[in-house]
């Protein structure tokens, strides 16, 4: 069965007021001119969330946060609870990311119940998993990216493990030019894909996004893949015709 495609931005820890308001009025007009079911969405720093309400609501481009606090509410000092984001119309949350995982020590399980939180609160969390370069020289892809979701789905019921969002993003190749090729990535979402399935026919049919080094020259041919249902864009979402070109190959 035919999935929709999903190409969501995430900023990282880049843009100000100015570049921002450019950036999102191009990505409405873009958006609005996309045929098709194309869902397009960004993930913005925290505390922009206000401009881009003001900017995207009620457009066709969805938003969220890069991250969501474990927690509903309470002394974490830093910490945005899923709650805040959703007073600004943020439908989106992404999980475990690797920057998060590797420079917050993130664990498999603290990103399982951000998952779950996400979810409780009525965020779609885009659960971010992939292996090191390391791990793939040791021919331990599968073993990791599979215990990094065994993990999240361990927390979840098979409903709650339907509405989640998984996207494959190999460390190796984020932001370093260097993206998977269309069959490397194809085998570890189909990889994905069995496991999710195991879980329940719904979890099977999640969408399966690709983050890595995604441009406009290889958009097309990772989203031809069987297993990859659009993706998750770091440098190329801050340029907004490299993002439309994106979202067009989708
Ligand atoms: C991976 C990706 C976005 P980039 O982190 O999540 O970033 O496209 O810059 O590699």
């Amino acid at each position: 069965r035919q999935r929709a495609k999903r190409v969501i931005g995430n900023w990282k820890m880049h843009g100000r007021l100015a570049e921002n308001e450019a950036l999102l009025r191009s990505v409405v007009k873009d958006a609005a001119s996309l045929s098709g079911g194309v869902h397009v969405g960004v993930c913005v720093p925290s505390p922009y969330l206000a401009q881009v309400q003001a900017l995207l609501g009620g457009t066709r481009v969805g938003y969220g946060v890069q991250d969501i606090s474990a927690h509903t509410h309470g002394a974490y000092t830093g910490e945005v609870a899923a709650e805040m984001a959703i007073d600004f119309g943020a439908t989106l949350a992404i999980v475990g990311h690797s920057e998060r995982r590797a420079y917050h020590r993130e664990s498999a399980e603290l990103v399982a119940t951000k998952t779950r939180r996400a979810l409780q609160a009525g965020l779609t969390p885009i659960v971010c998993i992939g292996e090191t370069l390391e791990e793939r020289e040791a021919g331990a892809t599968e073993a990791v990216v599979g215990a990094q979701l065994d993990a999240v789905l361990a927390l979840l019921s098979a409903d709650e493990a339907a509405r989640i969002v998984v996207a494959y993003e190999p460390v190796w190749a984020i932001g370093t030019g260097l993206s998977a090729t269309s069959a490397q990535a194809q085998a570890v979402h189909a990889f994905l894909r069995a496991r999710l399935a195991a879980k329940g026919a719904a979890v099977g049919d999640v969408p399966l996004l690709y983050g890595g080094s995604v441009k406009p020259e290889n958009a097309e041919e990772l989203f031809r893949q069987k297993d990859i249902d659009g993706g998750l864009i770091g440098g190329a979402s801050l340029k907004s015709k490299d993002f439309l070109a994106i979202c067009e190959a989708a």
